[in-house]
């Protein structure tokens, strides 16, 4: 696995000379990683982070059982409670900014904050549990934050064609989809650019 060693709250210690903004850096971008519970998120923020990221983890404990939909992620111990950070140079120009969400309803009071000033989302999928993005591909709208759609790559999770998929998360034409693995900095940093593609197009797009 790609992973950055990260840094819960508690423990931050001082800036690496790695987490310094390179001086070529002249644009940074907001964008969000959202998603029903046990996605992904935060691994894949871990993963694609260039600094270590910060993460807002706690255990998850006995309080959590009939409320936590935990099927798909039986052996997760950890959830975010409050946000995942991190940060990734596009070119040495563009930077981006991650804020990962917390997946269980009972935090989402906290989107609110996560989603200021973000130009784009990535919404991550399961397609084990396609149910806990329906809502949340709602609020984007709600928002209207532009969004692209990564199915995250579980082993076992159904593989549905790309029309199917868009039929049952009713999406529109125009809306990416694409795979990737959110352990993988690679195929995490695919779908960012997917985003950055998209959102420059809408730029390009007549009203
Ligand atoms: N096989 C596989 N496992 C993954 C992948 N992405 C995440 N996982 C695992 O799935 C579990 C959930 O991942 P998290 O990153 O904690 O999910 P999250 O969306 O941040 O969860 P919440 O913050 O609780 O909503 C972890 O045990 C990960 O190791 C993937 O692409 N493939
Ligand atoms: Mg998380």
């Amino acid at each position: 696995m790609d992973f950055n060693d990260s840094d819960s709250i508690g423990t931050i210690t001082g800036p690496r000379a790695e987490d310094h903004l390179p001086d070529t850096a002249t644009a940074a971008v907001k964008i969000v990683i959202v998603g029903g519970f046990g996605v992904g998120k935060t691994t894949m923020v871990r993963a694609v982070s260039e600094i270590r990221p910060l993460t807002t983890e706690e255990t998850m404990t006995q309080a959590g059982i009939g409320v936590d939909d935990n099927y798909g992620s039986e052996t997760k111990t950890a959830t975010t409670v409050a946000m995942d950070f991190g940060r990734i140079s596009i070119t040495e120009q563009l930077v981006l900014y991650l804020f990962g969400t917390p997946g269980q309803e009972r935090f989402w009071f906290l989107w609110n904050g996560l989603f200021e000033g973000a130009l784009g989302a990535v919404v991550l999928i399961d397609t084990r549990r396609l149910e806990v993005s329906f809502d949340v591909i709602g609020r984007l709208e709600e928002r209207g934050v532009p969004f692209v759609i990564a199915v995250n790559d579980f082993p076992d999770a159904p593989c549905y064609p790309v029309g199917e998929l868009r039929a049952a998360l009713d999406l529109s034409e125009d809306i990416p989809i694409v795979n990737c693995d959110a352990r993988q900095r690679a195929s995490s940093r695919d779908a960012l650019m997917t985003l950055m593609h998209f959102l420059h197009s809408l730029t390009r797009t007549p009203a």
